[in-house]
């Protein structure tokens, strides 16, 4: 062996190898299929022996949109603004019930969520792309095996018969855009491809030289797509009745690529009329090219592209029993055993998840990342953004996956101007919001429900915006921050407008609602946490930029007269204006404490008094829940400093919410919790703040587990750009290691024991430190 080969088998060697394994075919595709992606293109691995199904997704095939028939998208709204004096003036007079009726007639649009026969449904559904039926000769396998790696983003399928080996590999490439499988029998062998498109497209088949072309469009409005498939094979191949055959083969290389005519931000169709117009469509492009360069270029390309996002964070917690298939180590687990490189996967596999569910040019991960199996799914599998689509994007840069949140940026802007018109017409303010739903249209008005209680969710915008400022919090890019600080802007001025103000000065959120619970309120919990944490981004990104001195002291002076939190009979943190929590109540959200996680306005450090009715209000609500809720609990524990806590959230999670393609389950598959589970991990083992004089605040191990006394994580991101490396033993911190391109000063504390250092890093300095 050559000494550079051998010293890269050592190097993949010395990395552990993350798998989820099955030793048998996929029979649900929700429970046991293995997700590949590029962001663009979905593929579900079921691994049938005599078929072999490939589930199949584009992220941009959805119904509804402008080309639904109907008219002005966007101008489906009430002018409810003109009625803020009278439910106003209602709730003053406490006159609730009517305040509640004007509110709910007055604060919905037009546009209906659910399908009607009367109405065009503007809103639309994220669709199936359908599947790839792969058909073989039957026979009797053994030592079969499915496994998916997440070292390589690939999946693998072997077994045995008595003729021999049988192997299939898949990934599906990001920088060539096509899903590649490679078929190897033990001997001669013929296959049938077959494509079902889903019962909501129609189109037809093209044979076209070594595969064939289907384009078809999405019956309701139109939406173009195309898929291609070719294959290179040292067998025979021909095309009959939409079918290709691989005759006598050994080996067969197949290329699968699809895209759609959608264009985000093509306002005001979203449609691209030069996409099919050349002498190919893309798709066919793709694979013709794919072909060209073969398996091996392919190969090579996808993992120098996978790789260097992948390995960014390791993360060590002691040994598992990897050779085991998941769903028997998750078994286990679930029956209390215990299993730290099975929650180490589980963290990884999340990262995995949004490398595979969200790359630049994509639509942002939706509620099932990419994955879908129906012709239209729960909630329409769309984009909801009370809490589901922001958490998709919450490990983005702490788990150092900043790259994959370009779609969710590109989706606030696509919110932007449709928002625009939301914030004037139902608020009179300036800047733009967004509601409780969007889809790729730039759908940001609230739905047609009579039930407020989730139909009203103005921070909706507000909570997006904070999001971009912490972009800049974490990477230090001006030049980005630039870019995007007039959405932050926007947000802030919205979330600024749309308070009332009363005779004695003091401003509040009216009408106001806690997503999805409880009453419409004179000032809910959330709506002015997401307003103090918007305002204050603003107001510091307005400060790094030098801008806007006058807006800074208006966003300055809304501050200081919004009502502060309040402290309830039972020592609770009040989610109304009113105390009227019930300590028995166990709803899934949690969204008044938005301000201890992921906001920061709340920290046991600081507002002590605040941290500790936060925690009132989470043993009230339990541990129990649906898989996101559990994912945010954890990262709530550990803003809490309590690693116990967040443990047994992760061991909940992982054991009532969590199917055994290690999916989050909500149920259905919801993959947010896979996500928030990511970015609670990370809270855990690190925290960041900024300190101002003292520079970036970072705390160690603030949220140790005492079931992790020991292990080590590689390249965590903290707040201030700095990565970070950590190694404990016996629950104590051993060793840091501290970079950053930039540079910086920043003041570590180990939590573990309390100890404290500051300093100031050059640029492109790495220090490794004792504290
Ligand atoms: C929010 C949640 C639900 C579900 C839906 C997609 O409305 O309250 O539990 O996750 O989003």
């Amino acid at each position: 062996m050559k000494p550079l080969c051998l010293i890269l088998l050592l190097v993949s060697c010395a990395r552990p190898q993350l798998e989820l394994r099955f030793d048998a075919p996929a029979t649900s595709w929700e429970n046991e299929s293995l997700p590949l992606g590029n962001g663009f293109l979905g593929l579900g691995v079921m691994g049938g022996i005599v078929e072999d199904e490939w589930l199949l997704n584009e992220k941009s095939l959805w119904t509804g949109g402008p080309a639904t028939g109907a008219e002005a998208y966007w101008n489906i709204h009430q002018r409810a603004a003109e009625h803020l004096p009278e439910i106003r003036a209602a709730y003053e007079a406490g006159e609730r019930d009517k305040a509640a009726y004007l509110t709910a007639s007055h604060f919905r649009s037009e546009a209906s969520y659910e399908r009607s026969e009367e109405s065009p449904f503007r809103f639309g559904y994220y669709t199936t792309l359908g599947r790839l039926s792969v058909q073989m000769d039957s026979t009797e396998v053994t030592d079969y095996e499915r496994v998916l790696s997440l070292n390589t983003a690939s999946a693998a399928v072997k077994y045995r018969t008595e003729e021999g080996r049988f192997e299939r590999s898949y990934f599906v490439s990001y920088p060539d855009r096509v899903a590649v499988v490679r078929y190897r029998f033990p001997s001669r062998k013929c296959i049938r491809f077959a494509y079902l498109p889903p019962s909501s497209v129609e189109g037809r088949f093209r044979p076209v030289e070594g595969g064939f072309l289907y384009e078809g469009s999405l019956k309701e409005n139109g939406m173009r797509v195309a898929l291609s498939l070719a294959v290179e094979t040292d067998g025979k191949v021909s095309v009959k009745d939409s079918c290709l055959w691989v005759n006598h083969a050994r080996e067969a290389v197949v290329y699968l690529a699809a895209e759609t005519d959608y264009r985000m931000n093509f306002n005001p169709d979203f449609r691209d009329p030069a996409a099919y117009t050349g002498p190919a469509p893309e798709p066919q492009r793709w694979t013709r090219s794919a072909v060209e360069k073969g398996y091996k270029a392919l190969w090579k390309a996808h993992l120098a592209d996978y790789q260097p996002l992948f390995n960014g964070v390791s993360l060590s917690l002691g040994e598992g029993k990897s050779a085991v298939p998941t769903p028997r180590r998750l078994a286990t687990y679930r029956s209390g055993g215990t299993d730290p490189a099975l929650e180490a996967l589980y963290f990884q596999y999340g990262r995995y998840l949004l490398i595979a569910s969200s790359r630049a040019g994509a639509l942002p991960a939706n509620l099932q990342g990419i994955w879908h199996d129906r012709v239209d799914g729960p909630w329409h599998v769309d984009y909801h953004n009370n809490i589901n689509v922001q958490m998709n994007y919450m490990p983005a840069f702490s788990a150092r996956l900043e790259d994959c949140f370009a779609p969710f940026a590109d989706y606030v802007r696509l919110l932007e101007k449709p928002g625009e018109r939301v914030a004037r017409d139902y608020f009179g303010a300036r800047g733009w919001t967004a509601s409780i739903s969007s889809n790729p249209f730039g759908f940001a008005s609230p739905l047609s429900s009579w039930d407020m209680s989730w139909n009203l969710c103005p921070s909706a915008g507000p909570w997006l915006a904070t999001m971009l400022w912490e972009q800049f919090d974490y990477l230090r890019d001006t030049a980005s921050l630039r870019t995007f600080y007039p959405i932050l802007k926007g947000a802030a001025d919205f979330a600024s407008d749309r308070l009332y103000r009363r005779a004695d000065g003091s401003m509040t959120a009216l009408p106001s609602a806690s997503p999805e619970h409880g009453p419409i309120d004179a000032g809910a919990t959330f709506d002015h946490a997401v307003t103090r944490e918007v305002l204050q981004d603003a107001i510091a990104a307005a400060n790094v930029l030098g801008l806007d001195a006058e807006a800074r002291e208006q966003w300055q002076a809304v501050l200081e007269v919004l009502p502060p939190y309040r402290i309830g009979r039972y020592g609770q943190l009040m989610e109304w204006s009113e105390d009227i929590d019930d300590p028995n109540d166990r709803h899934r959200h949690v969204n008044h404490l938005f301000g201890l996680y992921p906001g920061h306005t709340v920290s046991p450090l600081r507002t002590p008094e605040l941290a500790e009715a936060a925690r009132v209000v989470l043993e009230h609500r339990g541990d129990g829940a649906t898989g996101w809720s559990m994912g945010w609990k954890l990262g709530l524990w550990a803003r809490l400093m309590d690693g116990d806590h967040a443990y047994r959230l992760l061991r909940n999670l992982l054991s009532d919410g969590t199917l055994d393609n290690l999916w989050d389950n909500h149920p259905p598959f919801q993959i947010d919790g896979n996500f928030g589970a990511v970015a609670g991990i990370c809270e855990m083992l690190l925290q960041s703040e900024d300190g101002g004089a003292d520079g970036i605040r970072l705390c160690l191990l603030p949220a140790l587990p005492s079931a992790w006394p020991e292990g080590e994580v590689k390249g965590l991101r903290a707040r201030g750009g700095f990565l970070l490396d950590l190694a404990w033993k016996d629950g104590r911190l051993r060793s840091v290691t501290l970079r950053f391109e930039k540079g910086g000063t920043c003041t570590l504390t180990d939590a573990t024991s309390g100890r404290t250092r500051r300093l100031s890093l050059r640029p492109g300095e790495r220090r490794r430190i004792c504290l």
